[in-house]
């Protein structure tokens, strides 16, 4: 598999092959600990992946093969948040999880080695997860003065259950392959050479099926647990098959020859 780079970042690396983006955390020196720059890439590369109409899918995963994301790089953690060349504290890694989970297509958490912290959050909101065979799970907020609150407390618990959850952030222990497998932590576990060919497999899978189908599965999975902003994202999918359709069509036809608008042929569907 020869993966294409689709645009050079400094803490990143985005590359696409066959209709799949892959976003790749590239610090393996500190288990790809992220810094408010590294976000900032993937939050970049993430929307070039909404908005190319040739990527159907995105693989989130770290480079080096001992770490997936070892969460907010702590040596750059400051006052009120994780600071940058700006010196501007942030936490924009919330704004990432939100994007992950809104963007209309699949994205596959790719699991090799360390997802802690912040970076275990990353793979919890991502549709599916593989791990490879060295992966550990954890959270470790209550340890280093920390915690996420949001998908990391509450779509957690929706993934392991109220106790499960409780205990990942209350005791700060680490879980491996095999254990995250049987808590439905993650999709499927397999030998770390296998790891890229088995997600990409499953990629694979879903470029076949209907993508408009996928999008409103992921809209509709998220509708039931997002509120307001969940149906938002449903009924936006809704909008767009409408705007699909003759009856729609009509509407700004008319509105743009300036004459009445016709919909007397659209039945009314019992
Ligand atoms: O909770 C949040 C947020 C909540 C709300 C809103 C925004 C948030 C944003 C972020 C976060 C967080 O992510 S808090 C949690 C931060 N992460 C951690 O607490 C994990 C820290 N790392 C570890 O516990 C361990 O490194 C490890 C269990 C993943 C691996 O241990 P191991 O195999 O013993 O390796 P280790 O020697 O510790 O790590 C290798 C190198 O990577 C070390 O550097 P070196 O001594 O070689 O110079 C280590 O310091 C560095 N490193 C690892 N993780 C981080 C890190 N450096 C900075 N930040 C890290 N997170």
């Amino acid at each position: 598999v020869t993966w294409t780079p689709i645009k050079e970042f400094k803490e990143i690396l985005f590359s696409y092959y066959q209709g799949i983006a892959k976003i790749s955390i590239n610090r393996p020196q500190v288990h790809n600990a992220f810094t408010p720059l590294t976000v900032q890439e993937m939050i970049e590369a993430m929307d070039i992946c909404r908005n190319r109409t040739d990527i159907g899918v995105i693989i989130l995963t770290g480079e080096g093969g001992q770490a997936f994301c070892s969460g907010g790089d702590q040596s750059v953690r400051g006052h009120g948040g994780y600071v940058g060349e700006d010196t501007v504290p942030r936490l924009n890694v919330l704004d990432l999880q939100k994007q992950i989970r809104s963007i209309p297509k699949p994205v596959v958490a790719m699991v090799a080695g360390w997802a802690i912290g912040g970076g275990h959050v990353l793979h919890v909101v991502c549709d599916l997860s593989i791990a490879a065979e060295n992966a550990r799970f954890g959270q470790t907020g209550p340890k280093v003065g920390s915690f996420d609150g949001g998908f990391g407390a509450s779509y957690l618990a929706r993934i392991v259950g109220q106790k499960k959850a409780r205990e990942i952030w209350y005791l700060c222990d680490q879980y491996n392959a095999q254990e995250a497998l049987d808590m439905g932590l993650v999709n499927k576990v397999v030998p770390l050479e296998q790891l890229e060919a088995t997600t990409l497999e499953w990629c694979f899978k879903m470029l076949e099926k209907s993508p408009l189908a996928l999008r409103m599965l992921k809209s509709s999975f998220n509708a039931e647990l997002d509120g307001q902003a969940g149906i938002q994202e449903l009924a936006g999918n809704a909008t767009l098959l409408y705007y699909l359709s003759e009856e729609a069509k009509e509407g700004k036809n008319a509105f743009m020859e300036k004459r009445k608008p016709d919909f007397s042929k659209y039945p009314k569907f019992p």
